[in-house]
């Protein structure tokens, strides 16, 4: 069957879908955010009703045994490979309402639309939910859609443990999706729809942005240990602050990335002081650092320079540091044909689109890194803003961005493996 441009999603049904996912049961707060941290009861209950939906759409699913959820919708010739879409429903822990389940459930929205109008396209299309792409909860990201790559092997993922000791395994029971299915088919190809994230298409008046590729990251856990004391009798000279180590620490990190101007990215975000009492000089600080950027030579710079200069600044102030690698991604162009499918639906449909490179990480990543072709789409947000409670977009934008996604599937769902156009 030929790419059926006469169909169209439902607006009003996917606006409701992603507005049900943000109600209190599935994580959302007061002030309009979101708290499903991966492998959290709010996670487990936004998969089980995710999981409901595919079922309800007569969706076959299955679950992997790090958690990823496949639904697949069959097609003409079940022997072909299929074309995959999908993203996370994880979030951040003050995150917003549209990170990762845009995707999800305008994946969600296509496949109940081909249902509905009974359209088979050539090959089967399967709608992933990918396990913790935010990395907020075990200290990396990617990691359901990296073990699936085999970027990250399960057993290293399953004993990733999170504040509290509690591993992705021990997580991954107790909300019921430690699963068992057998790896399904390799995708012909793998398109992901994402909120941007950031001020690119809202500045520039565009509506969709056709993604080419993701840039290079670096993620550290650092520990830097002085002495706890006692504020009020320990003169300036007795002092080995862990602190105060920090703060020097996070400095660099900022001057680090300022040295690299528009294109600089470099963050502490997590930091956790202890004991934590106003009255005790601080002995030690656990922290997070990330770096980002287009390039792979400048980000394997900053991952030498980082450890060699916040090593400096904890020996003089007498302080022990270590710091230990914890996630690295390269620079990942996406695929040539994928994104003309892209730009040609972006371009069917008359909305005025760009092409950019992804600042965010996403499992996109990790799909092209298993050697499938792959392309982004993402839409505006307000402001630029996501992981914060205040991310919002408008049904007409989410509803453009799912259209985007169907056109460009259905156009490879329908055309031979390398995206030639077949006969109709
Ligand atoms: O950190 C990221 O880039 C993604 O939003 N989790
Ligand atoms: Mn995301
Ligand atoms: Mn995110």
């Amino acid at each position: 069957m030929s790419a059926d441009s006469n169909l169209h999603i439902d607006p009003a049904r996917l606006w409701g879908s992603l507005m049900e996912l943000a109600r209190p049961e599935f994580g959302g707060t007061p002030d309009g955010g979101m708290r499903r941290v991966a492998l959290s009861a709010w996670d487990g209950a936004g998969r089980d009703r995710f999981r409901t939906w595919c079922a309800a759409a007569g969706l076959g699913v299955r679950i992997d045994p790090i958690g990823n959820i496949f639904a697949r919708y069959e097609g003409a010739d079940p022997a072909r490979a299929p074309v995959l879409v999908g993203s996370h429903l994880d979030t951040q822990p003050t995150g917003g309402r549209f990170d990762g389940v845009l995707g999800v459930l305008a994946g969600l929205e296509m496949l109940r639309t081909l249902a509905e109008a009974g359209v088979r396209p050539d090959a089967p299309i399967e709608l992933v939910c990918w396990t913790d792409e935010e990395g907020a909860r075990f200290g990396r990201g990617l990691i359901g859609s990296g073990v699936w790559a085999g970027e990250l092997a399960l057993a290293a993922a399953e004993a990733l443990t999170d504040r509290d000791g509690i591993s992705v395994a021990a997580a991954l029971e107790a909300i019921g999706y430690r699963g068992h299915s057998a790896p399904g088919p390799l995708p012909d190809a793998y398109f992901e729809l994402h909120i941007e994230q950031g001020p690119v298409l809202e500045d520039a008046g565009l509506r969709i942005g056709v993604v080419t590729g993701a840039q290079a990251q670096a993620w550290f856990e650092a520990v830097i240990t002085g002495r706890e004391a006692h504020a009020g009798t320990t003169p300036p000279a007795a002092r080995q602050d862990a602190l105060v180590g920090a703060g020097r620490i996070v400095d660099l990190v900022d001057r680090m990335m300022r040295a690299r101007g528009q294109d600089g990215r470099g963050t502490v975000g997590r930091l956790e002081v202890r004991p934590n009492s106003p009255n005790t000089i601080p002995g030690e600080v656990r922290f997070s650092v990330e770096f980002r950027h287009p390039s792979d030579d400048e980000i394997a710079r900053l991952a030498a320079q980082f450890p060699r200069e916040a090593g400096f600044i904890a020996r003089d102030a007498g302080l022990r540091l270590d710091i230990a690698p914890r996630h690295r991604i390269a620079a990942q162009p996406f695929d040539p044909a994928c994104i003309a499918l892209v730009e040609q639906a972006a371009a069917g449909l008359g909305l005025p689109a760009r092409r950019m490179i992804s600042g965010a990480g996403h499992d996109a990543i990790s799909v092209a890194r298993a050697g499938v072709p792959v392309a982004m789409i993402f839409t505006p947000c307000r402001g630029g803003l996501s992981h914060n409670p205040a991310e919002s977009i408008t049904p007409e934008e989410a509803a453009q961005g799912c259209q985007v996604l169907m056109n460009a599937v259905l156009a490879r769902a329908t055309t031979g493996p390398a995206g030639t156009a077949r006969e109709p």
